[in-house]
């Protein structure tokens, strides 16, 4: 299985990083980096080291960290929205080259920094690293901290369900609803030439998607500039805030590590523990949920999986953690009695869809995340479970992208690049 893995890596390998696939996603995603960068450090921290330094080398000057790094080999239309859709490299503050796209994704960044010097912390060049990446995420998490601050908490908002990493989550059909689809013939969908259309997100979804990007890119990809009626989204999410707070710990365990005072980042991240809490957890539901900033909480509310994310975060209360680990194995999420696997959304939602993407497959990132949790929060049995079943689903599905929870079939891409990182960051 290491030689397997080891060899997908190999495989997604272009020049200095590695594409999540090779048929699907043929450039450089920023949370697919971090997860693959988790893994390689396993078995090359320089190449670990140079994935999450080719990602940074493409932010942009107020500190974001474009969710697509573009490969200027790859033909324009392997890959929709391309970069003559973004048109990066015209818009304010961003590198003039590699071009990129606009909006973000999940800051599992810091983490995954601080965990690549972990591994190999007296080699030569680790430290510089720590030192080079400290500046830039704390200018990535500055812009988040600030720009992104939408709803005036102190939570970073999405402007774009691409941004969540879970695209088509059901939590986000109710703010989606609002927003008008951009045409059928005014762009072309070059995921179905690679993916079988029911594993994929619908048609409508993606009228919705391109409307808002193109909205957002229209704007000069300015977060507080007004956008037109039916081009608008804004929402607090539960797992992308609980990774920003996960990341804030291993900031400050970077900035002790580079003899700097790593007092402020651990207020950050409790502070921004205590918000979370406030904001989003729901008592009834046992779950934490996304807060829509443009609209009324939809009726009935949509539980996803990034609703669990939270158990990462080390200074949760404990009633809480507590509430996460029986939700986990409740009803909505099956862990260990229906699932093999957490899977994306609630079993219980009429939304549910156990092989359409992010509507229930379960995903290896999340389960890796939630393992985590799990060990952080007192629960080594569940945890070692949670990794025999993570291994057996992968190595069985040729480290597929996503699988059914409860059978464990492979769905999407195979030697998709963050299931096998993964699968060698527990192997080890
Ligand atoms: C797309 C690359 C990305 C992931 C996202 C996933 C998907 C891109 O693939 O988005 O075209 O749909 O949702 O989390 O980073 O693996």
């Amino acid at each position: 299985m290491w030689r397997g893995a080891a060899a997908v890596l190999a495989a997604n390998r272009t020049g200095a990083s590695t594409v999540p696939s090779r048929s699907l996603y043929p450039h450089q995603w920023s949370w697919d980096s971090a997860f693959i960068a988790i893994g390689l450090r396993r078995l090359d921290p320089a190449r670990a080291r140079r994935e999450i330094e080719t990602l940074f080398a493409a932010q942009w000057a107020d500190g974001r960290v474009p969710h697509i790094v573009f490969n200027p080999a790859v033909p324009l239309d392997a890959y929709f929205p391309s970069p003559d859709f973004w048109r990066s490299s015209h818009a304010p503050g961003a590198p003039a080259a590699p071009e990129t796209s606009g909006i973000v994704q999940p800051p599992v960044h810091a983490l995954a920094v601080w965990l690549v010097h972990r591994a190999a912390p007296r080699e030569p060049g680790s430290l510089a690293f720590l030192a080079r990446m400290y500046p830039k995420l704390v200018a990535w998490h500055r812009y988040l901290s600030e720009a992104r601050d939408l709803g005036g908490a102190g939570l970073a908002a999405l402007v774009h369900p691409w941004e969540s990493g879970m695209d088509n989550s059901p939590c986000w059909d109710a703010p989606l609803a609002r927003v008008v689809p951009a045409p059928r013939d005014s762009y072309r969908r070059a995921d179905l030439d690679h993916g079988s259309a029911e594993d994929r997100p619908t048609d409508l979804d993606y009228g919705r998607y391109v409307r808002l990007a193109a909205a957002y890119r229209d704007s000069g990809y300015a977060d507080r500039a007004e956008r037109p009626d039916g081009a608008r989204f804004a929402v607090e999410d539960p797992g992308f805030n609980a990774l920003l707070i996960a990341s804030e710990y291993a900031l400050a365990a970077i900035a002790a590590e580079l003899g700097e005072d790593p007092g402020p980042r651990t207020r950050r991240a409790r502070e921004l523990t205590g918000v979370l809490v406030e904001r989003l957890w729901e008592p009834g539901a046992g779950l934490f949920l996304s807060r829509d900033l443009e609209g009324k909480a939809a009726k009935p509310p949509e539980y996803g999986a990034a609703g669990l994310l939270p158990l990462l975060l080390p200074w949760l209360p404990e009633g809480i953690a507590e509430a996460l680990r029986a939700s986990l194995r409740g009803p909505r999420f099956g862990l260990g009695t229906r699932n093999l696997l957490v899977p994306s959304h609630d079993l219980t939602s009429p939304a549910q869809d156990p092989r359409r993407y992010w509507r229930g497959p379960a995903w290896f990132n999340v389960n890796w995340l939630l393992l985590r949790g799990l060990r952080q929060h007192g629960d080594p049995v569940g945890a070692a479970a949670l990794r025999d079943a993570f291994l057996r689903t992968a190595g069985a599905t040729a480290f597929a992208e996503y699988v059914d929870p409860a059978t464990g079939r492979g769905l999407g891409a195979r030697e998709f690049g963050w299931t096998a990182a993964l699968c060698l960051d527990l192997l080890a």
